[in-house]
């Protein structure tokens, strides 16, 4: 057994009469994601009702999750908290190392060898402080937390802005940086803004060639990849209740992707039927006794206005496919007009690779309602002109789907190629032959992001995002801008098909199935587990404390660049290669901001040295102000730090002397993320000023010395003919993330107590 059964019904117990009291100090009825909140309040009952979108409330998430690539700097940290044991349920995953390359085996065993440091520092560290551990080829995180550990009702958060997945099945799940799940394992509060709530009615029921995914896709579009800031998107209605599980997690999934803080679904049937199919009765039974409280009062939802911050409407019934894309997932086009716009655009139309998989779109439905396309395709005689990728989610869907014969499906296609269940292509793991020629080129999956460079490496390929039966159907037609609905193809016979709509099975009518899951459950007591980090390895490093602020202001800094246009943590601290580099901070480092675009040349990783007045590639430069003494400052557009929750993208320029970010807005994540670790992160009071910095400005703070929670601070911008500039700047930084500042970082302050 992985799950903690008691863990719920302790948390159910209490539910009731937690309900009451938040009821009590909101006045009125209450949403499903208030229920849910005020039920995890770190001082028990609520005894005020908070401010949406300004009071900062401290919380008490029930389980933490982390993943290969942020677990190594989560857990380095939390070595340093001076605690001996987690004190909530805690699970790490081997996902995100493993290339896909050859097929699932190999690649798998590969994976291993490779990495072979790491994971046994992750083994270890999980035996030791009593964390669950899934091993390389166990499955994506979201997906083994969907099918193990999430539960209707729950808070939980993990090192991934994709741990919001678990919304699927009614939890608030929430993707934060380690720092964040350090807090949580070391028996603290985690803190976050009141978030405001915006609420989505689905009417009628899918159908055809539009799946739970084309839901998420048309929100995107409304909403774009800022929309959802601050916000927990809350869906309801009859089309709610007509979605799989599964499907509702594909919807959470991409919440993210709009900015979301995270997104959920009231308890419903759907949620009984995957529960119990997952082995998870005790979990039905224990949410039925108090199941009205798992979802949202049926005033709020007759009248959302007036319960929510925004409400969006959508008829399932009307609802088409679509494919994003490119470089950015909120770019939405309805299949039907495709075609149109991608002539306009320049948009390549030919598809040499379709992927299938992720943590978005890799359950069973998913790959049943897929592999029905290939099965009539191939029945019909048609051959696939694209190449088809498939990473399963997990083992236990990869087992009971090959059981089933879906994987088989698959491979009645030459060139379909199945890897391991892993990140894989979408985090740029993925050795795509060819790819380093840079050529122009279409690929389309099923995953969430699509930015730049992502899948492949390769800045000229446009990645678009469907749904996984939209993309086995571009795989067959080798086109973009195949409409499965009207158009047809041409069989070896010369003749003209269609192919039929997807069919596919929600759950699998033979139960789950799976012969090793791949999990590794923790020592009792780990104390006397060794965790070994070699001091000449490049793969892992332990940490230093950074430093305590002086007090005084900062001056004489340089702006070490002034990054133009989208500036998400994959532009910040580019995944791909760099992913083994996770665990080591200064090597990592030399990839900070290597993909944003310099405003001053509209080139990238390529800014001036103020010392020497020569170019040079981003982290040389900011080593090199490091090395004289000379702080900087980087500057950004809006919505900097989108994407990832990784919080190397804020270790990254604290370890390289950069002092503040200062930007138009920023992502939830990274802002904090740039808290934990000790930098300021600031934001224009009057964005315009953004055009005012010039490339060899010297910065002064004037008021640093008075940093305090709502007054702006005085930025002095001297430019080089000896004008000046003061440009204001907002920060939303609360008394005890102030300390945070002042210690340094927010561990400095862990560790502090931990000693006293
Ligand atoms: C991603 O999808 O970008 C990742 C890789 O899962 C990240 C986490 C990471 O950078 O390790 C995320 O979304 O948080
Ligand atoms: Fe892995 Fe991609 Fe999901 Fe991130 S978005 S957890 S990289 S599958």
């Amino acid at each position: 057994m992985t799950f903690d059964i008691d863990m719920i019904k302790k948390v159910y117990e209490r539910y009731p009469e937690k309900v009451a009291a938040a009821r009590a100090v909101v006045g009125k009825p209450l949403t499903l994601s208030e229920k849910i909140l005020y039920t995890h309040l770190w001082e028990g009952n609520a005894t005020q009702a908070y401010e949406r979108g300004n009071s900062y409330v401290d919380f008490a998430p029930d389980r933490v999750a982390m993943q290969d690539a942020t677990a190594q700097m989560a857990l380095l940290q939390f070595m340093q908290a001076g605690k001996s044991k987690v004190a909530v349920p805690s699970t790490a995953h081997a996902d995100h190392l493993i290339q896909a390359r050859v097929g699932a085996e190999a690649d798998l065993q590969e994976g291993i060898n490779k990495n072979s440091e790491v994971f046994n520092f992750l083994s270890s560290v999980c035996d030791k402080y009593g964390i669950g551990f899934w091993k390389p080829g166990a499955g994506i995180i979201h997906q083994v937390v969907l099918e193990n550990y999430a539960f209707p009702g729950g808070m939980m958060i993990g090192t991934d802005s994709h741990t919001v997945n678990a919304g699927g099945l009614g939890m608030v799940a929430i993707g934060v940086g380690g720092a964040d799940a350090v807090d949580v394992m070391a028996g603290m509060a985690w803190e976050l803004k009141m978030p405001k709530l915006i609420g989505v009615k689905l009417t009628g029921k899918l159908n055809g060639w539009t799946s739970a995914k084309d839901v998420i896709l048309k929100v995107a579009g409304i909403l774009t990849v800022k929309g959802g800031t601050g916000c927990i998107v809350e869906y309801f209605g009859e089309g709610a209740q007509n979605l799989s599980a599964t499907g509702k997690g594909t919807i959470c999934n991409m919440g993210a992707e709009i900015g979301a803080t995270t997104s959920t679904f009231g308890y419903d049937d759907s949620m009984r039927r995957y529960l119990a199919a997952t082995g998870r009765q005790d979990v039905v039974d224990a949410a039925d006794a108090i199941a009205e409280h798992l979802t949202g009062d049926a005033e709020v939802y007759a009248n959302p206005e007036q319960y929510f911050d925004q409400v969006i409407e959508i008829n399932l019934d009307e609802l088409a496919p679509h494919l994003n894309g490119p470089f950015t997932p909120d770019l939405a086009t309805p299949v039907s007009e495709f075609r149109a716009k991608a002539e306009a655009n320049g948009w390549p139309l030919d598809v040499e690779w379709a992927l299938i998989g992720s943590c978005t779109n890799s359950s069973y439905e998913d790959l049943s309602r897929a592999a029905s396309i290939v099965e009539d395709a191939v029945a019909k005689g048609v051959k696939p002109k694209a190449i088809l990728g498939i990473n399963p989610g997990s083992e236990q869907v990869k087992f009971t789907a090959e059981r089933d014969g879906f994987l088989n499906s698959f491979r009645k296609f030459d060139s379909a190629r199945i890897f391991t269940n892993a990140c894989g292509p979408c985090i740029g793991q993925w050795d795509r032959e060819g790819a380093e020629k840079g050529e122009k080129n279409s690929i389309i999956h099923s995953f969430n992001r699509n930015f730049a460079k992502r899948a492949d490496g390769n800045p000229n390929t446009h990645a678009f995002v469907a749904s996984p039966e939209m993309v086995a159907a571009v795989a067959i037609s080798g086109r973009l801008d195949f409409n499965p609905i009207t158009d047809t193809l041409t069989n070896q016979n010369g003749e003209q098909i269609k192919l039929d709509e997807p069919k596919g099975f929600e759950l699998p009518a033979k139960g789950f199935a799976v012969d090793d899951n791949g999990y590794q459950a923790p020592s009792e007591d780990g104390s006397s587990v060794k965790v070994v980090v070699n001091p000449d390895s490049d793969r892992l490093q332990l940490l230093e404390p950074f430093q305590p602020w002086d007090g005084q202001n900062i001056t004489g800094a340089k702006v070490l660049i002034k990054a133009f246009g989208k500036c998400t943590t994959d532009h910040i601290s580019m995944a791909g290669p760099w992913l083994k580099y996770r665990g080591h901070l200064d090597n990592i480092s030399n990839n900070m901001l290597i993909g944003a675009v310099n405003a001053y040349n509209m080139e990238t990783n390529k800014v001036k040295n103020a010392l020497t007045g020569e170019y040079g590639e981003v982290p040389a430069v900011a080593r090199a102000y490091k090395a004289a003494g000379v702080p900087t400052i980087v500057v950004g557009d809006q919505n900097y730090g989108e994407g990832s929750s990784r919080e190397h993208a804020a270790m990254e320029p604290r370890h390289l002397g950069v002092r503040a970010v200062l930007v138009k807005s920023f992502a939830r994540i990274h802002e904090t993320n740039l808290k934990k670790q000790g930098m300021l992160g600031l934001t224009f009071v009057d964005p315009e000023e953004y055009d005012k910095i010039r490339e060899d400005d010297t910065v002064n703070f004037l008021d640093l010395d008075q940093f305090a929670p709502n007054r702006p601070l005085q930025l002095e911008f001297v430019h080089s003919d000896g004008t000046k500039d003061i440009i204001l700047a907002n920060h939303t930084y609360n008394e005890q993330q102030i300390g945070w500042f002042k210690a340094g970082s927010a561990l400095n302050l862990i560790a502090e107590e931990a000693r006293n």
